[in-house]
């Protein structure tokens, strides 16, 4: 492990880092960190260092009861920050927040780590969070990090201490518990190449304890964080919006000779001056791109009388949310582009209510298949032949809609949940039908993301035009 184990005091606590920092580029005068710490003064506000704006505490606190009402008698659950992805050389890339700390804490920064601990001997101690220490040199590297009284606004943790005290505090709740619940990646799709800081800890935890009951906090959490409550989906509502305003921009700079990057940009543009980022990497396909299901160097020029695919969604407070449309580049859709769209489009809202709770999304996934066949069949792009000579499970609609039809959507942009586990009241899903002609040159896909209710599913992203008609007299009004 070396350096980076958590069991050396402060090892992974950064000051050592700075130590390195400040050998390296020469030393910070007095002055000038005098001049740091005032404006730091100056500057403080309540809740800094995130970009959006505060989220009641109360979620945090309500997410951190549901997970306690699940654990064991006498457990630990523990819950570490993600580490910040290097590039190339000194380089990093922007940390990714950890989803499940942010579920149940609130907190974004770097190197932390919860503990809940629902039958601490000592009351104060039921739930930690742990934090780097701010320094001087920290502040003039990084920039400000979290004092204890503001992760306690944040996440309505009382007990604040720094990472220094970790081994000291875990080592006490561990010999007093019995079951430790670690965290891990168990998303069935996750590509895990890289050992995460979570993973690092289990390693570590284990070693050091190694006749504990271990259980994985993963399954708890992948039952909790489908099912989002109010304050969620007002969040996911909040990036709809934002992603609302970028598509309207796109709407109005599409012209045939502008590149897929320039258009790119204007989503850009509206989510970083709303205070949110791109949820994943967004796909803007124009023509025979729109059919590659992964396309991302949007470098390309669109020309007339092809479609442009926007598969592009805003994150705002974590909460991705995920649209598609397909628009024609030249403000006019040609007959079989509208043909194919509507075709889409129908299928698309038969799956926002067929998405019922208690169903299984597999079978949810099923329906659209078949209802697929008939669609592709009306547009002549296979044969009753196909049909009878397609398998049980791979039915003919597969060839021009290869993919599924939508996936829960929350912290993350294909969220976490318990498989298999049916559509309950409170997921917030996305629909996603396409159909994608190569031979054609174009394809049309369409999605929403919507709020599954016993009444009736709500379309989060029902103020996004989706109509032929409407897409195309915007385009017009440019
Ligand atoms: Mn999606």
């Amino acid at each position: 492990m070396g350096s980076r184990g958590f069991w050396g005091a402060e090892r992974g606590s950064g000051l050592i880092r700075n130590a390195e920092v400040s050998d390296e580029r020469g030393e910070v005068s007095e002055e000038l960190m005098k001049e740091v710490w005032a404006q730091r003064a100056r500057c403080a506000i309540n809740l800094p260092t995130m970009r959006h704006q505060p989220i009641p505490s109360s979620l945090f606190v309500a997410n951190r009861q549901r997970l306690a009402a699940k654990l064991a008698p006498n457990s630990v659950a523990v819950v570490n920050a993600n580490d910040t992805p290097p590039t190339n050389a000194d380089g990093t890339l922007v940390m990714w927040p950890n989803s499940d700390l942010f579920y149940l804490s609130g907190i974004e920064q770097e190197e932390s780590i919860l503990l809940i601990v629902p039958n601490a001997q000592d009351e104060k101690l039921r739930e930690i969070l742990f934090l780097r220490e701010p320094n001087e040199h920290l502040a003039l590297w990084e920039g400000h990090k979290h004092s204890k009284e503001e992760a306690r606004k944040i996440s309505g943790i009382q007990e604040i201490k720094w990472l220094s005290d970790f081994p000291v505090f875990f080592r006490m709740l561990m010999c007093e518990s019995d079951t430790a619940y670690l965290n891990s990646n168990e998303h069935r799709r996750a590509v895990v190449d890289v050992q995460s800081r979570d993973a690092r800890f289990v390693e570590d935890c284990q070693k050091q304890y190694p006749l504990h009951r271990y259980e994985r906090l993963a399954r708890v959490l992948h039952e909790l964080r489908p099912v989002k409550s109010k304050a969620e989906v007002d969040l996911i509502k909040k990036g709809c919006d934002i992603t609302r305003k970028g598509f309207l921009r796109a709407l109005k700079k599409t012209k045939p000779g502008v590149y897929e990057h320039e258009v790119e940009a204007e989503f850009a543009y509206e989510f970083v001056r709303n205070r949110a980022k791109f949820a994943y990497s967004p796909i803007v396909a124009g023509g025979a791109n729109s059919c590659c299901l992964h396309y991302l160097v949007n470098d390309q020029k669109v020309k007339k009388g092809d479609v442009l695919l926007l598969d592009v969604g805003a994150m705002y407070g974590n909460y991705a949310s995920d649209m598609t449309r397909t628009i024609p580049v030249s403000g006019k859709f040609t007959r079989r582009q509208k043909q194919v769209y509507n075709a889409v489009l129908r299928v698309f809202r038969a799956m926002c209510d067929a998405a019922v709770p208690g169903k299984l999304p597999k079978d949810w996934q099923r329906e659209c298949e078949e209802m697929m066949v008939e669609e592709q069949l009306k547009l002549g792009l296979i044969t009753q032949k196909d049909v009878r000579k397609a398998k049980p499970r791979h039915l003919a609609s597969k060839k021009y809609f290869p993919h599924g039809l939508g996936h829960p959507i929350g912290l993350d942009v294909h969220d976490v949940a318990c498989v298999p586990s049916a559509f309950a009241e409170g997921w917030v899903m996305t629909v996603e039908p396409g159909i994608y002609i190569p031979e054609e040159g174009f394809g049309i896909r369409l999605e929403n993301d919507i709020l599954i209710k016993k009444n009736g599913n709500v379309d989060l992203m029902s103020h996004i035009p989706i109509e032929a008609d409407e897409i195309e007299d915007r385009m017009k009004r440019k």
